[in-house]
């Protein structure tokens, strides 16, 4: 009963003292985000209840239409993110454009990239999801934010994070000062420090990958599971197998436990030569909470960080989670493919 009781909001702003330039808007950005995470977090709670309660996206027993919860957590963020005068604009996984700040709000001087739940076709079946954030500071010089603010590297992030909705609801953010994660205690609606300081193991017990897309993996990539499932005792393996089919909730597990995440390219589907898995909203923040742990995370050839967007919804292989499994799996890479 003797550890400290830290909530998310203390512990940024705590942060925030260390820069005696900082105006506090980055600060209250990461509150804003914090609460659209309570409020997520309540409604993906109640997502068992959808058929009792009323389907998604058909109407309950009041006649009043029950949004998807993809929908809601897209609108939450919006709605809790577009008047505060702290953005220049927002870009969600869920818009084809950026989502410009309506011109009645001032104009803030970050840009918010979000995934608002990643993993959604897990919801109905009750396994965990997520949601990925990631801020940039503003570059573009117009009045307004533009797509020029987004299409920067990983490297240049000014935070990210992401919550899972798991057995409880965990965030994690980075803002270059290690990685934390919280616990949301729900019977008080805050955020309490769980997990400070995150260091994922140097070399990992477990892999995640989807086996059913053994067929259309490159030789190196073959080769490397197949290497990973034989045993030696050096390294620890054969590793155990985890793949939840949700990217937060196996990244998550890999972060603490240590193992690698890998969504390399599907060679065989014309339609996502280059992976599944988007740059700006998946693999770039968790990148950046991958290093601040001690991990890495890699496209297969060069760091994530360091590849510059193209387009908002670029997509890219994966390989992301403890520094010397995502190094093997480079050099499987190297040699084969
Ligand atoms: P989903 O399709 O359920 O939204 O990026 C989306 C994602 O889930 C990730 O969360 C997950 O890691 C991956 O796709 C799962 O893809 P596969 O079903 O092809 O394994």
């Amino acid at each position: 009963m003797t550890a400290q009781i830290i909530t998310i909001e203390r512990h940024i702003l705590e942060q925030q003292r260390r820069f005696p330039a900082a105006t506090g808007e980055f600060t209250n950005l990461l509150y804003d985000i914090a609460l659209a995470a309570k409020i997520i977090s309540r409604e993906v709670s109640k997502a068992g209840l959808a058929e009792i309660l009323g389907l998604t996206g058909e109407e309950n027993v009041q006649g009043e239409q029950v949004m998807k919860l993809d929908v809601f957590a897209n609108e939450m963020f919006i709605r809790m993110n577009d008047h505060t005068g702290r953005l220049c604009a927002m870009a969600s996984e869920e818009s084809a454009d950026i989502i410009p700040i309506p011109d009645r709000f001032p104009c803030g001087r970050y840009a918010l990239v979000f995934d608002p739940l990643d993993g959604s076709s897990n919801v109905d079946v009750n396994v965990s999801i997520g949601t990925i954030f990631s801020i940039h500071r503003k570059v573009s010089t117009g009045p307004r934010g533009a797509l020029e603010d987004f299409l920067q590297p990983g490297y240049e992030q000014a935070a990210a994070g992401y919550i899972v909705y798991g057995s409880s609801t965990m965030l994690v953010y980075t803002a270059g000062q290690g990685a934390h994660g919280f616990t949301l205690d729900p019977s008080v609606g805050e955020f309490l420090l769980s997990h400070p300081n995150i260091q994922t193991p140097p070399r990992g017990r477990y892999y995640s990958i989807n086996e059913g897309n053994t067929h259309y993996w490159s030789e190196g990539i073959r080769r490397y599971v197949d290497y990973l499932k034989t045993p030696d005792e050096a390294t620890g393996r054969p590793y155990s197998g985890r793949y939840i089919g949700s990217l937060v909730a196996d990244f998550h597990r890999n972060l603490l436990a240590g193992g690698i995440f890998m969504y390399p390219a599907d060679r065989q589907d014309p339609n996502k030569p280059y992976g599944k898995l988007r740059l700006l909203y998946e693999a770039a923040p968790l990148a950046f909470i991958v290093e601040q742990a001690g991990g890495r995370a890699s496209d297969g050839r060069q760091d994530i960080r360091r590849i510059r967007p193209e387009s908002l919804h670029q997509r890219l292989p994966l390989f992301i989670g403890s520094r010397e499994d995502v190094n093997e799996v480079e050099q499987f890479i190297r040699e084969f493919d």
